[in-house]
């Protein structure tokens, strides 16, 4: 049985991934036919597969509003679902609101059906990684975890199957927070907050108090993992107190005397002393070794001091999450390797879609390097990567509708002429591969894609993003193979 009952007429607003999987849970929790449940989408239904979902929809009694003209139908229903990708805070919504209407996020209609703890982790970058890494401590540690949210699988289509005695590992984002009323994870990990999604949000303060949402209503009992080597957290949440969690701090500087053993640092942290990761609470320091970290770059080291600490808190032993480190294996599309065409290796970080996951990502490459930046412009400042490219990059490739506007800010940043001669248009990957091959030709390195943009100028989203790129370094590697066997 259901464990969930729609007696009310309900409406579920983005017939995306989130839309779809809220509405089979409501189909499955309804109990008459003449229950209305709505579907509202501003864009009309076109692609042919979503035009085959519509039909079974409609053939289970789902009604259709598509375009402003029916928005005002859901002056009719009780509450509504909201996708994550449209903006709740509208003025549109307000009215409902006004009218007496609960909009809530998936998450949050998951999350008042859900018996099991709750581990939600939420940042600007290091978001998927993390989550992954402690789905994947918790797993090897014998828990029932599930692993759910912007990663990709609405949290509702697990609902069913999550019982008491299971963990809940979520990735949230700011929009899926935006909405949300009763949610309460036991363990909340915000792990950085840099500016991104300023095409959504009037400034970062209003994206930081989306974020900041994941803790209002936590308790005494609950925990609150935090980056200590992020300013904005650092400087915000440690003055102002938001919620009433225990607060972990996690950094990566290494500290002196006394961080081996945890007998100069108070509880509550984890640090990096040496080759491993320390933790301290209640006057016990944990450690566990980092030689065999299988994840390149600094930001990683973030991702697995917020894993470590975020599975230890569920219960899972030391030795385990030790254990169980060097078997994890990177996600696709985050610092993946795309192969190797003589001496230069093609790394895929096409996830890097803000200023500040570029520049994480060209900072862990040591070796000479070519960057490919470019994509949706969502209003992050890249005159931000100006002085880590002029020290690092030997050259960048600009691809997309973002192109021109980084071409503008990095010359008016960079101002030295170090830019000149360096910046190269190119109309595709294809291009850019070749491109990057013949500059890093004599030197060898890598060539890095690190767009600092979203993906939709040109592709569905970042995965598809990242799959082109691999295809066109694919392609040009049989290229030069039949070139030198010919
Ligand atoms: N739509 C409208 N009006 C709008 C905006 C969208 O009607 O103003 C409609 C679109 O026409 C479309 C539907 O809404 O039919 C799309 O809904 P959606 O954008 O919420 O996308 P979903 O497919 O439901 O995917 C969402 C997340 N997308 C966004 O937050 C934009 C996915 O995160 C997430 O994996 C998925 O739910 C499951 O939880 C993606 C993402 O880019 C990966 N997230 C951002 C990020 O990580 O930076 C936040």
């Amino acid at each position: 049985m259901s464990k969930f009952s729609v007696t009310e007429p309900t409406a579920v607003v983005g017939f995306g991934k989130t839309g779809r999987a809220v509405l089979d849970f409501l189909l499955a929790g309804r109990k008459k036919e003449e229950t209305p449940i709505y579907l509202y989408n501003d864009a009309p239904v076109t692609d042919g597969e979503a035009l085959k979902a519509k039909e079974i929809y409609e053939n289970n009694n789902i009604t259709f509003l598509i375009g402003e003209k029916q928005f005002e139908r859901l002056q009719t229903v009780t509450r509504i679902v909201l996708s994550p990708g449209v903006n709740g805070r509208a003025p549109r919504f307000d009215r409902l609101r006004r009218q007496g209407v609960e909009i809530i996020s998936e998450i949050e209609l998951a999350f008042r059906l859900i018996e099991a703890p709750v581990i939600a982790v939420t940042g600007t970058n290091g978001k998927s990684t993390t989550v992954s890494l402690i789905h994947h401590f918790l797993t090897s540690c014998g828990f029932d975890s599930f692993l759910a949210g912007n990663i990709g699988q609405p949290v509702i289509s697990e609902v069913e199957k999550i019982s008491a005695n299971s963990v809940v590992v979520l990735e949230v984002s700011s929009f899926q927070l935006e909405e949300v009323l009763q949610f309460r994870p036991h363990i909340s990990v915000i792990l950085n907050v840099t500016p991104d999604h300023l095409d959504r949000y009037p400034d970062m303060e209003a994206y930081l108090a989306a974020k900041l949402n994941l803790v209002g209503n936590q308790g005494e009992n609950d925990y609150l993992v935090l980056n200590r080597d992020d300013e904005v957290l650092r400087e915000r949440v440690k003055e102002n107190r938001y919620g009433n969690a225990k607060q972990i701090w996690f950094t990566r500087s290494t500290g002196g005397p006394g961080t081996e053993d945890g007998s100069k640092v108070p509880d509550n942290n984890v640090w990096i002393s040496g080759n491993a990761l320390h933790m301290k609470r209640e006057g016990v320091s944990e450690s566990i070794s980092l030689e065999k970290n299988p994840l390149r770059g600094v930001h990683n080291l973030e991702n697995i001091l917020a894993a470590t600490a975020a599975a230890r808190l569920a219960g899972a032993p030391i030795e385990g999450i030790e254990k169980s480190l060097p078997r994890f294996r990177g996600l696709p599309h985050r610092m993946e390797s795309a192969g190797k065409i003589g001496n230069i290796e093609f790394i895929n970080d096409s996830k890097a879609t803000n200023v500040d996951a570029a520049l994480k990502s060209i900072g862990s490459i040591d070796e000479p390097m070519v960057v490919i930046l470019g994509g949706k412009d969502k209003g992050g400042d890249f005159r931000m990567l100006g002085p880590l490219i002029s020290e690092r990059v030997e050259h960048v490739l600009l691809v997309g509708h973002a192109a021109d506007t980084i071409r503008r800010q990095l010359e008016q940043e960079v101002k030295n002429n170090d830019l000149q001669g360096k910046m190269h248009g190119v109309e595709n990957f294809d291009e850019a591969v070749e491109k990057g091959r013949q500059l890093l030709a004599k030197k060898g390195g890598v060539v890095l894609l690190a767009p600092a943009c979203a993906s939709f100028d040109m592709f569905k989203n970042f995965e598809h993003r990242g799959e082109v790129f691999k295809e066109a370094v694919e392609r040009l590697k049989k290229k030069i193979g039949a070139a030198a066997s010919s």
